[in-house]
């Protein structure tokens, strides 16, 4: 018998906000249960999915440039480090790096990252920090001592934000590193709307696993009746917001129950469970700068796929 699996009153009030509203959406970040983590680890190494294997490469072939720009001595603050291998990969292309502070609403996640960093890096000072990024919150009182601050946001996760939040997300981002910091920052760019449809829906289906899953996760913590077989995986690219956007999109009418509610899908209507945002520089530029910042400089790779930004505050 599986273990009973509490009710998550946030992901109630956010499912049924989403799915009463007239084109039914449900926010991303309720993607990230322990499985859709998984499966979002799995994606990572997909053929298709392109972005992690590029900025990998980009922090690979041009670390001693970034280095260099950086300066040495910086203190690095990372939002949503994930595993933390982007982080050793980065802390070990930077000049004597005086601190390492991952910040994440997850305090398990951060301690497995710390224990990595700590294992590559027995000197460096780290610490991590139990905070939600997408809300204001500040770093402990002399986090990092008297050393510059680096803000360090990879992987094309503010292409998940809305540019708006994209734009409130930079802007909290400099308060809190404060006066003098610097931010590293990933973003993925507009190509090909073929290679962009096919990162997010791969031969072997696992982003549609990721997509589905969501469903599963309502069932389990929000006490909802998903048919899983009634909903299909779409990876749709919105050419004038130039965004991927992941749909669940009902195979037949069909109605759901979940918190007291009855939620009615006609065939063919879709829930819409992230967008995927993707850069032109100059769009991008314009909202750093929005944000307060100033772009010193960009790398990219051979192909302009993907890119990695130095803003300065
Ligand atoms: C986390 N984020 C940057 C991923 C992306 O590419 O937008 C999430 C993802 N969704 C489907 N595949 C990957």
């Amino acid at each position: 018998m599986s273990a009973a699996v509490e009710l998550q009153p946030a992901l109630v009030a956010d499912a049924i906000a989403g799915l009463s509203a007239t084109r039914k959406t449900l926010p991303c970040k309720w993607l990230y249960d322990a499985e859709g983590t998984r499966l979002f680890e799995a994606i990572t190494r997909l053929p298709e999915y392109y972005p992690t294997r590029t900025e990998v490469q980009i922090l690979d072939q041009r670390g001693r440039d970034i280095a260099q720009a950086v300066g040495r001595g910086a203190a690095v603050v990372e939002f949503g480090p994930g595993d933390g291998a982007k982080a050793v990969q980065l802390l070990g292309a930077l000049q004597a790096p005086a601190a390492y502070l991952p910040v994440d609403i997850a305090p398990e996640w951060l301690e497995d990252v710390a224990e990595r960093v700590t294992g590559a890096f027995p000197h460096l000072p780290v610490r991590p920090v139990v905070a939600d990024f997408t809300r204001p919150f500040d770093l402990p009182a002399h986090a990092g001592g008297s050393a510059a601050r680096l803000g360090f946001f990879s992987g094309s996760t503010i292409g998940n934000f809305e540019p708006e939040e994209a734009v409130a997300f930079l802007a909290r981002a400099r308060a809190t590193l404060g006066p003098g910091s610097r931010m590293l920052l990933g973003a993925d760019l507009v190509k090909e709307v073929a290679i962009l449809e096919a990162a997010y829906d791969d031969s072997a289906r696992v982003t549609a696993a990721f997509n589905l899953n969501l469903l599963a996760r309502l069932n389990r913590e929000a006490g909802a009746d998903f048919e899983l077989d009634g909903f299909a995986h779409a990876a749709r690219w919105n050419p004038g917001r130039e965004r991927i956007e992941m749909h669940l999109v009902a195979r037949r009418p069909q109605r759901v129950r979940l918190g007291g509610r009855v939620f009615a899908f006609a065939a063919g209507e879709s829930i819409h469970t992230e967008s995927s945002h993707k850069y032109r520089p100059d769009r991008l530029r314009q909202l750093a700068e929005a944000a307060g910042w100033r772009q010193a400089r960009i790398w990219t790779d051979p192909e302009e796929m993907f890119s990695v930004w130095l803003l300065e505050a």
